[in-house]
């Protein structure tokens, strides 16, 4: 256990960018304490997650520094909320992409202020960081790309843009060739606002190299979640999870180097036969809504519950990285028609009919080897609380253990969420 870890501060840094700089500063402290207690108590790490931990104490400043340097020379820097925004088109013009999902109680009271309470909390946790000026990646991008998904966000989005500019992707709701017609059209838009915003227009070889960059981090990812699959597990699920959030605010390049270096050291682990917990610990998937940072509540229960996570099935999870874009076109309205084409395949319970995710969600936990479901909701998300009943009818009718919780980000639940989580484990364990 490392013990002189710390997120650091710079409050010249945070008062540049128009930050509530005396409230902000308390964060550091509260996140190194949340970081200590959740990660660095964990036993036989591997060792290769000393670079992550130390893209956590850089959060608020080494990585913002990084960020703002891309933007003083005129590449776009721009903010996100779902994984249907096609980051390939912003790394092409030279920009970074930086996933904007609120994971924080502490932004929630500053929301419900303006936001009505009866909505997802990673919605409200989000604006709340915008309006509270308390999240520097927040005060740092150019402007968001927002998406119509969830009634939820599209309507937020026009709050929103009082505060900072605020551009809505439409993502049809259904995929036939209708839609896929207009998302293509709406893929094109966003490529020509990046490139307004680059000054540029992408060439077909940066577009090229981007898909190159991008589906190597994916790939990097897919090769992680296979290794973790093993039994004994040669990472915690609480690990996974911090490398599957930090995948939305990394350097891309350098997050896939530092993935793929630790998928080596995990290797040698599976060889050695040494896992994070031993091979008759139960094991669980966690399927369901996204949990970006620092919402680390569900996993922290499962895994002090004695069990081990071995599968996110979720936006900040598999859902991300389990397609790759064809990378063999040879025209720019190719490789948009081929991007269209990858992205289409993901699938979120805002589309209808959403089949495909039911056959995905078995396939992944049959892959990871896990004994039980845990399906994860956040609250007020209604189309993946519905999506749950197909999910346990096909659960049942397979013999997987299968249970639903909603939660939000408040610490109340969370007696309630372990004394379920450990009956649950107990009820795999038979
Ligand atoms: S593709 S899951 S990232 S929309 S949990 S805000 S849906 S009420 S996050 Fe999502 Fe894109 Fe879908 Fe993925 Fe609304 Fe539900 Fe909240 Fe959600």
């Amino acid at each position: 256990m490392s013990t002189n870890f710390q997120v650091k501060s710079d409050p010249e840094l945070w008062e540049k960018l128009g930050m509530d700089v005396a409230r902000f500063s308390g964060m550091p402290a509260m996140l190194t304490q949340a970081y200590t207690n959740i990660f660095l108590s964990q036993k036989n790490r591997p060792a290769g997650m000393a670079y992550f931990d130390g893209m956590v104490e850089n959060i608020h400043t080494g990585r913002i520094h990084e960020i703002l340097a891309v933007k003083e020379s005129g590449k776009p820097v721009i903010g996100t909320f779902c994984v249907y925004v096609p980051e390939e088109l912003i790394v092409a013009a030279g920009g970074v992409c930086v996933g904007l999902c609120g994971g924080a109680q502490g932004s929630i009271a500053d929301a419900e202020k303006i936001l009505p309470r009866n909505i997802c909390p990673m919605v409200k946790s989000a604006f709340g960081f915008k309006i509270g000026k308390i999240c520097p990646y927040f005060q740092t991008v150019d402007l968001v790309y927002g998406e119509t998904t969830c009634d939820a966000k599209k309507k937020t989005w026009e709050l929103l843009d009082r505060y900072i500019p605020t551009h809505v992707m439409e993502i049809p709701q259904m995929k036939r060739e209708r839609d896929k017609k207009l998302w293509l059209d709406e893929v094109k838009d966003f490529k020509v606002a990046v490139d307004k915003i680059a000054g540029i227009e992408t060439s077909f070889e940066a577009i090229a190299g981007a898909i190159k960059t991008i589906n190597g981090k994916r790939a990097a990812l897919q090769r992680l979640n296979t290794l973790r699959h093993h039994n004994p597990s040669p990472i915690s699920g609480k690990d996974m999870l911090l490398i599957e959030q930090i995948a939305f605010y990394d350097e891309p390049v350098r997050f896939s180097q530092h993935v793929n270096e630790l998928c080596d050291e995990l290797e040698t682990r599976i060889a050695d036969g040494i896992g994070v917990a031993p091979a008759s610990t139960p094991r669980i998937m966690v399927s369901g809504t996204p949990m970006a940072l620092p919402n680390w509540k569900l996993h922290n229960i499962i895994e002090t519950s004695g069990a081990v996570v071995v599968n996110e099935e979720s936006c900040i999870g598999t859902r991300y990285y389990k397609d790759l874009i064809y990378d063999g076109s040879t025209t720019v309205e190719e490789q948009l028609e081929r991007l269209t084409e990858r992205y289409m395949k993901i699938d979120c319970s805002c589309f209808t009919p959403n089949d495909d995710r039911i056959v995905q969600v078995v396939k992944e936990y049959e892959e990871s080897g896990a004994q039980g479901i845990i399906d994860y909701c956040l609250q007020f998300c209604h189309t993946y609380n519905i999506e749950a009943v197909k999910l346990r009818e096909a659960c049942q009718q397979r013999g997987i253990p299968f249970m639903a919780i909603e939660s939000d980000y408040s610490p109340d639940d969370v007696g309630q969420l372990q004394t379920r989580v450990e009956a649950f484990i107990e009820q795999i364990k038979g």
